[in-house]
């Protein structure tokens, strides 16, 4: 009995330290005491905010109401010359989006449950000609893609990335690291806490993913519950760097070298995919994020001291919608600048979070760099918001970009209506 007892008492303690570390990772004590005094110091900003319109300038599909993803891709699955619309392990046939399952799964609980799907992309992986899917699952957890059968019916072949690397940092990107026209996956290395890229086979039938190191081991930005990392050039050299919160990864030639060097700076609280831009046009990049579990939008105006050193003082952008937890990039308005998308994390940690009671906003920013304040914010949605990952693609065929999200709202296509 007495034995019993014990175990018990020790699922009892096991499970409070479990909610602990959990509580403890996901923390935003700190963040929230800045958010409060933000909230306090921009009343008039967020009530502005607030009673914004929606623009009119998207014309909504729901896809589904169903929480089966926080991540979102686009790919012709079925080669019929139409983007079809991927959510985890569902996707949806365009042009009448019928559901599909490519390896079984279910509907999740949006206030209870993650779904095992984080970030999506689409891509031919194996280059068969046939589009694949590579989702990005539970923070640490390795990524994997799903091979598409063409037209055989069944489960979809599942292969893991890169001999199973932890994937480490909250928002992984989908970038072009090394310029071969194939986009690679930017994040950290869970085990040796190291800023890495996992780049896709390079030849026609090759199924191995290869990790490459930027920076040396146990650096910031690779733990697990790391939030913002993005790629840009911060310097001006001529070679992209990497920036996390804490500061930024030097960049060189070598994108193998795993050498990179570290230059600590203040890129503010933790973020969502973070992007580097000339804001206000002075001819030094800034860096723009947004809050992934608290409160703010922000740019990071480059400032360079005496010593020659690279700082940045931040800049409040919004405090329309909290749990701004992706962003992407894209002209949205065909100005020729690329705009600032982001959106709530609706249930970000399933009703725990700051602003947990507004409305599910997706939003866009254009820039207007020499003329204060260097951007205009755009309300697209307000019963919707964005999951860890935004796809911006042509879904029609009009040449406009469009803008698809996942999350446990459901999963929603935004046509661009804009005129140019
Ligand atoms: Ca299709
Ligand atoms: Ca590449
Ligand atoms: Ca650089
Ligand atoms: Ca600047």
């Amino acid at each position: 009995m007495k034995a019993r007892i014990d175990l018990n008492s020790r699922y009892v303690l096991s499970g409070v330290l479990l909610v602990c570390c959990l509580t403890s990772a996901y923390s935003q004590d700190k963040s929230l005491f800045k958010v409060r005094q933000q909230q306090a110091s921009n009343t008039a900003q967020r009530a502005d905010a607030k009673s914004a319109i929606l623009s009119n300038d998207f014309k909504k599909t729901e896809i589904t109401r169903d929480f089966i993803s926080e991540g979102v891709a686009v790919a012709d699955l079925n080669k019929d010359g139409k983007m079809d619309i991927v959510a985890g392990y569902y996707w949806f046939e365009a042009p009448n989006w019928t559901r599909h399952e490519m390896a079984p799964s279910r509907v999740y609980d949006p206030r209870k449950e993650y779904s095992d799907s984080f970030l999506n992309l689409g891509m031919d992986v194996n280059q068969d000609g046939w589009d694949d899917v590579v989702i990005i699952d539970f923070p640490g957890k390795p990524g994997f893609w799903f091979e598409n059968p063409k037209k055989a019916a069944g489960e979809w072949k599942k292969h893991i990335l890169a001999d199973s690397v932890g994937i480490a940092n909250e928002s992984p990107g989908f970038i072009d690291i090394d310029g071969d026209g194939r986009l690679d996956i930017l994040c950290g290395d869970k085990d040796k806490k190291q800023i890495v890229w996992l780049k896709p086979p390079v030849k026609p039938g090759e199924m191995e993913w290869q990790r490459f190191a930027l920076s040396k081991e146990n650096v910031p930005g690779t733990d697990i519950f790391s939030h913002g990392i993005g790629y840009g050039d911060v310097n001006k050299d001529g070679f992209n760097d990497v920036v996390v919160r804490e500061g930024w990864y030097e960049g060189t030639t070598d994108k193998k070298a795993g050498n990179w060097v570290f230059h600590p700076a203040n890129l503010g609280e933790n973020c969502s995919h973070m992007q580097i831009l000339d804001v206000n046009g002075d001819g030094k990049n800034d860096v723009v994020s947004a809050s992934a579990h608290a409160l703010g939008i922000w740019w990071h105006e480059q400032i360079v001291d005496e010593q020659g050193q690279i700082n940045f003082k931040t800049h409040l952008m919004s405090n329309t919608t909290a749990q701004t937890h992706s962003s992407i990039m894209a002209d949205l308005n065909g100005d020729g600048r690329k705009d600032y998308i982001t959106g709530k994390r609706f249930l970000a940690h399933h009703g725990r979070d700051p602003g947990d009671s507004d409305p599910g906003i997706l939003l866009w920013f254009e820039f207007t760099p020499g003329k204060e304040p260097y951007y205009k914010e755009h309300i697209i949605d307000n019963d919707s918001g964005a999951g860890l990952n935004i796809t911006v693609h042509d879904m029609n065929g009009d040449k406009k970009p469009d803008i698809v999200i996942a999350n446990k709202n459901g999963v929603f296509l935004f046509e661009n209506k804009m005129k140019k």
